[in-house]
């Protein structure tokens, strides 16, 4: 395998609107992240992922671009960007952006035309189709709920839009379109840009010609996973984007892929893929329905092991995958993967190190460093993600009461991962010195920064130790590109696997409360890694208390 500079890094997401706000709007932005750099590097993350910070109303929080060439003055200026690039460079860090294509915002230029002139060139920019005998060209529900047809006033015509109305679909199958994403993505790249993560590329190419599927709900409509999935030809455009973009820049680059086919896998993070890795959503998208998130069935600790493995089995050593245990999109993860009420100090470290060692590039999302978790709502109105009032709508529907949708929405809303960064115990939480725009969770004197720097054993110091081991010269050989072996898989609620390379190393977990004894192939030659000061073993057995994580020499 040819050795990429990305292979060895270790990554970090940004939420920059709930990072730090340095002039008071309640607002997270640049310059809050240009004075984290050093927390950042301290911690020894590697590559630093911004979720959009260009020009955008916000109506599904920046996912929504209205100039793609400009930074949205409430995250600061394009000097604020260049200085960014520049002094993460200093430190030897990689500004990875959001490259969010497959749709722009309803107030870009380009859809503004659109609508001034649905038959011209701009009105090819995108899907609009004419309402036939009143009704929609298809009976596709987007993933905010609803038809993903809306009408262009004045006229007869719908547009699409997979995601929210004010996010109208770019048509890909249009040159024009291809040109100017690849004129913007080249222009990023040579203002020093390390890479991009693409959002949500899968839903670039279209099952043509568009038709209605089998309805899935009394709504008449059909999830968009029944026109994506009878979808081909996606790598046409991503090929051609990778030798027009990122080839050139040897850029790093990671796919937000759902529902890839799985015979793609080598062509999308192969030695010649499309990108450089892809996210592993199998533990993510776990248990979820298409009724909604009330239907949604909890995993469990042994859910959790085999969507790891299975993911692990399926792209070996074919390339990396980017793993992760939450994002912007998801609660967060010691909420979501620990049993209700388990959320230990142990335990956190344990699901943080048993991500970490999987074989691939390790992504920590804001806030995941010290342990961060689900906030609470005490109601409706303190949330302010589209997703989640798509689903609290939805659940009201199914028959549930107000109160029971808000706690349903609750375990799930995104918003879960997207209340300020905990820095202290001051008002606010150090985030901002105005009314931050989304409310502080209210356990941050418990789960903050500033108490965990100088704690040797806080899930922060705990994170650092994991990325120093990721980085040392003796092991770092095997945990990049040693192979990953399951093992004791049939030990309930124990995750173990090795890491083969040069060395060996054994990664445990005893993914619950109780403490449990399980059998060793022989003495293990070193403890590298422990959540417990201590540990009791022979060269047949180990003792692992609750929740207990390790990495041995074996
Ligand atoms: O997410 C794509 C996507 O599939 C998720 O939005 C998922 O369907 C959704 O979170 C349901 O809860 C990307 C971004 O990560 C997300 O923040 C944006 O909302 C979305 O695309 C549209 O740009
Ligand atoms: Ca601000």
């Amino acid at each position: 395998m040819t050795k990429k500079w990305w292979h060895d890094k270790t990554a970090y997401q940004i939420y920059p609107k709930s990072f730090l706000d340095t002039n008071g709007d309640g607002i997270g932005d640049l310059k809050g992240i240009i004075s984290k750099l050093d927390y950042l590097k301290d911690l020894g993350v590697d590559i630093l992922w911004l979720s959009p910070i260009y020009v955008s109303p916000f109506a599904d929080q920046g996912y929504d671009i209205a100039d793609y060439y400009n930074i949205d003055p409430r995250f600061g200026t394009m000097e604020d960007m260049e200085e960014l690039i520049e002094k993460a460079k200093e430190r030897e860090m990689y500004i990875v952006m959001d490259l969010v294509v497959n749709h722009c915002s309803d107030e870009h230029e380009w859809f503004k035309k659109a609508c001034a002139d649905p038959d011209g060139e701009y009105g090819n920019y995108f899907y609009i189709r004419e309402k036939k005998d009143g009704k929609s060209p298809t009976n596709w529900r987007s993933y905010f709920g609803n038809s993903v047809w809306s009408d262009i006033p004045g006229t007869n015509k719908q547009y699409l839009h997979s995601f929210h109305k004010k996010q109208p679909d770019l048509n890909w199958e249009n040159e024009a379109v291809r040109e100017e994403v690849y004129k913007n993505i080249n222009w990023w790249l040579d203002k020093g840009l390390g890479g991009f993560r693409i959002d949500a590329i899968i839903n670039i190419k279209k099952a043509l010609p568009l038709q209605d599927y089998e309805p899935d709900r009394a709504d008449g409509l059909c999830s968009i996973q029944e026109m994506l999935s009878r979808a081909n030809g996606v790598g046409e455009f991503l090929s051609e984007m990778r030798d027009r973009c990122f080839k050139p820049h040897d850029a790093f680059t990671v796919g937000e892929v759902f529902d890839e086919k799985p015979e793609e896998l080598d062509s999308f993070i192969g030695e010649n893929g499309y990108f450089s890795s892809k996210f592993d959503f199998n533990e993510t998208i776990f248990g979820g329905s298409e009724k909604g998130w009330y239907d949604a069935k909890a995993i469990t600790p042994e859910d959790y092991k085999h969507c790891c493995f299975a993911a692990q089995r399926h792209v070996g050593t074919t390339g990396f995958l980017s793993n992760i245990i939450e994002n912007h999109d998801e609660p967060r993860g010691v909420s979501h993967y620990l049993p209700e009420g388990e959320c230990s100090l142990e335990a956190k470290k344990m699901l943080g190190g048993l991500n970490f060692m999987l074989r691939g590039i390790p992504f920590i999302y804001q806030g995941q460093e010290i342990g961060m978790e689900n906030t609470v709502f005490s109601s409706i109105d303190e949330v302010d993600d589209i997703a989640t009032l798509d689903q609290y709508q939805t659940t009201l529907e199914a028959g549930y009461s107000p109160e029971e949708a808000l706690n349903i929405v609750s375990r799930y809303s995104r918003d879960n991962a997207r209340t300020p960064m905990q820095w202290d115990a001051s008002a606010n939480t150090g985030f901002t010195n105005g009314t931050p725009w989304l409310k502080v969770n209210p356990n941050y004197r418990d789960i903050n920064v500033a108490d965990q720097m100088n704690d040797e054993h806080s899930v922060f110091m705990f994170y650092k130790k994991l990325i120093q081991l990721r980085k040392h010269p003796r092991w770092k050989e095997t945990i990049i590109y040693g192979t990953l072996e399951p093992v004791l898989e049939d030990e309930k609620n124990i995750m173990a696997y090795y890491r083969k390379g040069p060395e060996t190393l054994l990664i445990i977990g005893n993914f619950q409360k109780d403490e449990q004894e399980v059998p060793l192939p022989r003495m293990p030659k070193e403890i590298l890694i422990n959540n417990y000061q201590e540990v009791s073993y022979d060269e047949t057995r180990i003792h692992l208390k609750g929740w207990q994580f390790l990495v041995l020499e074996i």
